[in-house]
């Protein structure tokens, strides 16, 4: 007998009775630029799970540039969770979300970010049923708000400076997260001084490197960019033996990004002292509690934590804001700006970003509502302009 059966058997709780996807294309404000792709739009794949009980979860899987960012995509985990997830779940019981996620995993090998998709789905029905934000069914929040990084990532210098001047000024952003790789790596480093210098100390540079140079590039790099007054480098190699190799020899903190998928991986780092940071996203991970899984390897290997983002969406952003205020410490801040990136709002009360933070909710769930109208028209198998799509009976 499977041990995940119990979940799947007849009993008397709250069951799922039917699980809903949908791709929703929304356009960035500005074209987004990282070393594998340039965004100029965001695929949201949005899932509603229901249950007996009327209570609705919803979740998110979203990725970067399709599939330029890793084997998942929005169209993908669509036609995974329709086709190959949904059967898994439909009649299951609802309260039971790591036995549900447990027989997700014996069945369904890899798909971390639809898994997350669905993980949040569940943990926002739940907390919905029990009253309960999600960051209190996963264990507890150790804050309310978090500190947000915002990417400059406009291609040019000046734009970047402007940029990051008009967040200070609001007060929304202090932390800057340069997206590097695309260019020799004298120039991205000039290109990162000069934003560093017009800044001053009103705000703190990282990069993101998204592991476009090689080891040797990566030496020079990184001593130059210390020079330059920049704090951080996230995964500026691909490997992670060169990773580890290049951790603790210069004067700038390396993150661990692309290289962490999941606890496995994240022991490996741990072990081979690969990094003196990870880049924790929930969809990388696998869901929810593997990202806590991921930070629990990196407290106990003393490595510090930053709240990464796959430039979710406001449903992924707030799943992946209950998860991060779980942890312990957070020493990096987050980088959730995810939806700030987007023309468009799909939420009917808007994330509220403040005072350079991101508040988590305190109400029920993801405490997120939707604006039905605005997912209905943003729908790609509604949309005039994009290709056509088969339509199931979706988010009606
Ligand atoms: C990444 O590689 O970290 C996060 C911010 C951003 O602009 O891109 C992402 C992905
Ligand atoms: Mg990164």
């Amino acid at each position: 007998m499977e041990n995940t059966l119990s979940v799947a058997s007849g009993h008397n709780g709250v069951v799922i009775e039917r699980v809903q996807t949908a791709l929703l294309d929304l356009p960035t404000i500005r074209p987004h630029q990282l070393s594998m792709a340039t965004m100029n739009g965001q695929t949201l794949m949005l899932i509603r799970i229901h249950c007996s009980d009327g209570s609705v979860g919803v979740g998110e899987g979203t990725t970067i540039g399709g599939l330029a960012y890793g084997a998942e995509s929005p169209e993908g985990m669509k036609l995974a969770i329709d086709t190959y997830f949904a059967p898994l779940l439909i009649g299951a019981d609802a309260n039971r979300v790591p036995a549900l996620m447990a027989r997700l995993n014996k069945f369904i090998r890899d798909n971390r970010f639809a898994k997350c998709a669905v993980e949040t789905a569940l943990y926002d029905a739940l907390g919905q049923r029990t009253k309960l934000p999600v960051s209190e069914l996963l264990g507890g929040r150790l804050r309310d708000s978090l500190p947000v990084a915002w990417t400059l990532a406009s291609g040019d210098t000046a734009k970047d400076i402007d940029e990051a001047q008009a967040m200070l000024d609001m007060r929304r952003h202090r932390i800057f997260k340069l997206k590097i790789g695309k260019r020799a790596v004298a120039d991205d480093v000039a290109h990162v001084a000069a934003i560093k210098k017009a800044l001053g100390d009103r705000g703190s540079v990282r990069v993101d490197v998204n592991m476009a140079w090689s080891e040797l590039e990566a030496r020079h790099g990184l001593a130059a960019l210390a020079d330059a007054g920049c704090e951080l480098a996230e995964q500026p190699v691909a490997s992670a033996g060169a990773l580890a190799r290049l951790t603790g020899r210069y004067p700038i903190a390396v993150m661990a990004d692309e290289s962490l998928v999941g606890p496995a991986s994240a022991f490996s780092l741990a072990c081979a002292s690969g990094a003196d940071v990870f880049a924790i996203k929930t969809e990388q991970s696998g869901g929810l509690r593997e990202a806590q899984n991921v930070a629990a390897i990196a407290d106990a290997a003393n490595i510090e934590l930053y709240g990464g983002t796959m430039l979710e969406g406001a449903v992924g952003t707030i799943a992946s804001a209950h998860v991060f205020s779980t942890f312990r410490e957070l020493h990096w801040g987050t980088e959730l700006f995810g939806p700030l990136l987007l023309t468009e709002e799909i939420l009917r009360t808007p994330l509220n970003y403040e005072d350079f933070q991101l508040s988590v909710p305190s109400a029920p769930g993801l405490g997120i509502e939707l604006d039905e109208e605005r997912v209905q028209f943003f729908r790609r198998d509604k949309s005039r302009t994009s290709v056509s799509m088969a339509a199931p009976a979706l988010f009606r």
